[in-house]
């Protein structure tokens, strides 16, 4: 009997070096096996990753003249229905969960960050905020759809190498099935991190990146152990502030006009500026990213929303 897929895998002993040993582990093995296909050919280059909730970012600019407009009566008539409606989206269940940011800036006044199980219940929410007589007064500055993804940089190597040991062949059925058992694994490991509450701290920072792909550096272009190391390096700088900030990290290649979403929660808004300032030194950000828009801003419990707007 063959053991299933990825029961070997949480024992890290054989493949504990770096890709490229792995490789040099790899190749007489691959050689005998395929000897017509090259070693890169038959490693897939994109890093294993696992996802959880889909994201929703809705920056809006509150209509101050429209509203001002308003009787008082008028106002907390549509106040009213917003807390209810806003007031049970606010609750963490299960995953199912939006926060309200009041934004710095002229880049919005309000951003609503929904956490959801799916894109079809995002557009559940962003349909059930729309209907508010509130979303009058609201008008759509930008937004920003991801998916909470976590990169297997560290572990991708070891299994993509476990599976060329056992002979199987990339993109095989059995590769295939292989490659889930690892990835569902990991999933239930992780769960916590993929399904998160919205952080509470007081502040949120949230800007788009991407990786650069021009003509003389481009990420994508790297090897695979390359940006292993790089993304190692990267991390260990990230968890120096462990303690201070909470970084989610959202996919968006495929949804969005920029390739990941960083949201960063702390109490402190110094914080932002001290960690992204330290990570432009770091190889990964100093050669390779490429930043969108950055927004941030105070967390407004819906219970404060009234006041937030009271004239
Ligand atoms: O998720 C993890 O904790 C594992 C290590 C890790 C990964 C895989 C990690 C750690 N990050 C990962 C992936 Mn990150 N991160 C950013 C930015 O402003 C900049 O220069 C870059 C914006 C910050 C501030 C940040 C913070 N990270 C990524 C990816 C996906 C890239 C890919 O897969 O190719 C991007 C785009 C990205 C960008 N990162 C951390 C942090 C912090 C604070 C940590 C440590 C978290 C902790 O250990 O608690």
């Amino acid at each position: 009997m063959p053991k299933p897929w990825g029961a070997g895998f949480s024992q890290r002993t054989r493949f504990s070096g770096s890709w490229g040993a792995a490789v040099n582990a790899v190749v007489p093995i691959m050689k005998r096996m395929i000897p017509e296909m090259p070693i890169e050919v038959s490693l897939p280059p994109v890093p294993l990753t696992v996802e959880g909730a889909s994201l929703l970012h809705q920056m809006m600019r509150f209509r101050w003249p429209a509203w001002r407009a308003l009787d008082s009566a008028a106002r907390s008539g549509i106040l009213r229905e917003a807390e209810v409606v806003l007031g049970a989206m606010e609750k963490p269940a299960d995953g199912r969960q939006t926060a309200l940011f009041s934004l710095l800036g002229h880049k919005g006044d309000l951003m609503f960050v929904h956490f959801r199980k799916s894109f079809e219940e995002l557009e559940r929410a962003q349909r059930e905020l729309a209907r508010l007589r509130l979303s009058d007064y609201l008008e759509p500055a930008s937004s920003y759809l991801s998916i909470i993804e976590l990169g297997l940089y560290e572990s991708s190597s070891d299994t993509y190498a476990e599976l060329a040991r056992g002979g199987i062949k990339p993109y095989s059925e059995e590769w295939k099935n292989g490659i889930e058992a690892v990835l569902e694994r990991h999933r239930k490991a992780m769960a916590p991190r993929l399904w998160p509450e919205v952080p509470g701290a007081k502040y949120i920072c949230f800007y788009p990146m991407d990786r650069r792909r021009g003509e003389s550096k481009n990420w994508y272009r790297e090897s695979m152990s390359d940006r292993q190391r790089m993304m190692k390096e990267h991390g260990l700088i990230g968890r120096r502030y462990a303690g201070e900030v909470r970084q989610i990290i959202s996919g968006s290649i495929g949804f969005d006009d920029w390739e990941w979403g960083v949201d960063l929660f702390a109490e402190d808004p110094l914080v932002f500026k001290k960690l992204i300032y330290e990570m432009r030194f770091d190889e990964v950000s100093a050669v390779y990213a490429l930043f969108g828009t950055f927004y941030v801003g105070l967390r407004l419990p819906v219970a404060q929303l009234g006041t937030c707007l009271s004239m």
